[in-house]
């Protein structure tokens, strides 16, 4: 009673935690470096590595925006321990990804390649799980510079570090191999609701040897 009936509170409500996380109010920014500029003539967004047929795949920015568009709302826990509830996603599924530039029987992870070499590995489970999402969209508007424009991976039932920001392409990989965080102490896998947050907690077959 008398309390506003913020989208936030409403998420709260209606969302459990993953354990040792807080609720943050409003949406902080959170990454390692500068925020790349876009260059739409520039960008594009590659397919490469383990695929089905042996070629690359690309994608220009104007053709990447004509993918199917679909949402998902899903919470994002950052490993510094707070989390943001209820977020609606807007973007091109994973899964839409996989079906246009499918990968070779043999892959079995995905590296997921950003700005200025950022990267985050993925079993291929994780990444073709029903809400993994490119993101372009938060809340039925663009995404900010900041926050990842054009385009971001959302996956919400990892830690967020498993979605890169300024997202540019993928590789699919034969055998896996640590992206960026996983090579500087974050945990291969990173389930949130197991608290998969430092390497060293790695149990054998988690991970590829640091
Ligand atoms: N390119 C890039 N993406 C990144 C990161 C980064 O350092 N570089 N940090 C990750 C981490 S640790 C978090 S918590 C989220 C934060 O997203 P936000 O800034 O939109 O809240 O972005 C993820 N994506
Ligand atoms: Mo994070």
């Amino acid at each position: 009673m008398g309390q506003p009936e913020s989208r936030e509170n409403r998420a709260a409500e209606q969302s459990e935690l993953p354990p040792g996380q807080r609720l943050q109010r409003g949406w902080p920014v959170t990454h390692y470096g500068p925020v790349p500029k876009f260059k739409p003539d520039r960008w594009e967004f590659r397919v490469f590595g383990a695929t089905a047929d042996g070629d690359k795949h690309c994608w220009n920015h104007q053709e990447f925006s004509a993918l199917p568009f679909s949402s998902v709302v899903a919470d994002l826990h950052c490993v510094t321990k707070f989390s943001m509830l209820g977020a609606e996603w807007g973007g091109v599924p994973a899964r839409t990804v996989l079906e246009l530039a499918p990968p070779a029987p043999e892959a079995t992870h995905v590296m997921v390649w950003a700005e200025y070499g950022f990267s985050s590995n993925l079993r291929m489970a994780d990444f073709a799980a029903d809400g993994t999402l490119f993101a372009t969209h938060k809340d039925g508007e663009l995404l900010t510079a900041e926050h990842g424009f054009p385009l971001r991976l959302v996956v919400p039932h990892l830690y967020a570090w498993k979605g890169p920001k300024w997202v540019r392409g993928i590789e699919y990989m034969t055998a896996d191999r640590r992206g960026f965080w996983e090579e500087r102490g974050y945990h291969n896998i990173g389930d949130p609701w197991s608290e998969q947050r430092y390497s060293y907690q790695e149990e054998p077959g988690d991970g590829p040897e640091l």
